[in-house]
């Protein structure tokens, strides 16, 4: 292809190498293999001339973004949830957007399923005493938890990665399942799952386990603040592999320290990486960065993914899984 016509994209974090190359079969690629951080003038400028961006969670795409950069088709995003992208703005400037559902669900459910258990069963609290030297002998209390076999898992959003956990739960471990969701399953998704919707309330006030698993956006900010928490069982457990913000992290903090519920496990923050310090100091919660999805075979998943969506997008094939397919027609 001559190089003067084909168009241009911004690879704006390091990616693995050899899936990146495969966007340089049809583009001129400006990638980013040491990593920069860029700032938001230098990401602006970076695109300048690009008609396509592949971001992660770290970039945002916004209208101020969008009018420096008129020339951008398609912003593909390496993750299933775009709250870095502003969508509405996308789609009345014809830009298309994409995300990586699906390659995910699975690994970030086996994650927060992990994470849990790691938060019923005191794993990490433990090891750092083991780490220190402190274990000396037997005691019948010591780093006594919650059973996960037989407890109530409450799940606050239930779409797939919910329902991916919901089934761990309920086939694996005998949990009955209780969840909440803007719109609830048919009795055909409820009964393999062993699960019925309930009101908030009722999810906070009988969940002994307690996962997050639902999109951030202005509605969801703070879903879980002091009013929740102060519903929750004082033996009840909290699991985050959703975002940071859905959480209020200073209230938890509060909670966990107060233990008005016994612990929390959070694999996301609010202000991340960043991490709340009152957080930092609490024997009972289990901090891990982010890593729900970090299997190698599912981040490769979903960066051959985000790719796949850029290379339709500006070839004139069709994305697998836009976000705003409806951008397509005001740019037609
Ligand atoms: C990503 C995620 O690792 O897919 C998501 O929504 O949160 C993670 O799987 C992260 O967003 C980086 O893009």
């Amino acid at each position: 292809m001559n190089t003067a016509t084909r168009p241009s994209v911004l690879v704006a974090r390091a990616v693995f190498p050899d899936i990146v190359d495969r966007l340089r079969v049809h583009f001129e690629v400006e990638d980013n293999p040491e990593d920069v951080i860029f700032g938001r003038a230098e990401l602006i400028r970076r695109l300048h001339g690009k008609q396509g961006a592949f971001t992660t969670g770290s970039e945002r795409i916004d209208a101020e973004l969008l009018d420096a950069n008129p020339q951008l088709r398609v912003v593909s995003n390496m993750a299933v949830g775009y709250n870095n992208f502003d969508i509405a703005a996308c789609t009345a400037r014809g830009v298309l957007a994409t995300n990586t559902p699906d390659v995910l669900t699975e690994t970030t459910a086996d994650f927060g399923f992990a994470l849990m258990m790691a938060t019923a069963r005191r794993m990490a609290e433990s090891e750092r005493f083991l780490r220190r030297g402190e274990w000396n002998r037997w005691a019948y209390d010591m780093f006594t938890g919650s059973d996960v076999h037989g407890a109530t898992l409450g799940i606050l959003g239930m779409g797939r990665i919910g329902q991916a956990i919901a089934r761990r739960g309920a086939s694996g471990f005998g949990m009955p399942v209780i969840y909440h969701n803007r719109s609830r399953l048919s009795p055909e998704q409820e009964a393999p799952l062993n699960a019925r919707w309930v009101d908030k309330a009722t999810l906070l006030r009988e969940a002994d386990h307690l996962l997050l698993v639902l999109p951030y956006s202005a509605t969801s900010h703070h879903a879980i603040g002091a009013a929740e928490l102060a519903l929750m069982k004082p033996t009840a457990t909290l699991t985050n592999v959703a975002r940071g913000g859905i959480v209020d992290d200073a209230a938890l903090a509060v909670a966990l320290r107060d233990r008005r519920i016994a612990a929390a496990g959070l694999d996301v923050f609010e202000g991340e990486p960043a991490v709340n310090p009152a957080l930092l100091t609490l024997p009972n919660v289990v901090l891990t960065p982010h890593i729900a999805s970090a299997s190698v075979a599912t981040r490769r998943a979903m960066a051959g993914l985000a790719v796949d969506n850029l290379i339709a997008a500006l070839t004139g094939g069709v994305p697998p899984t836009p976000i705003n397919a409806d951008s397509l027609v005001k740019r037609a």
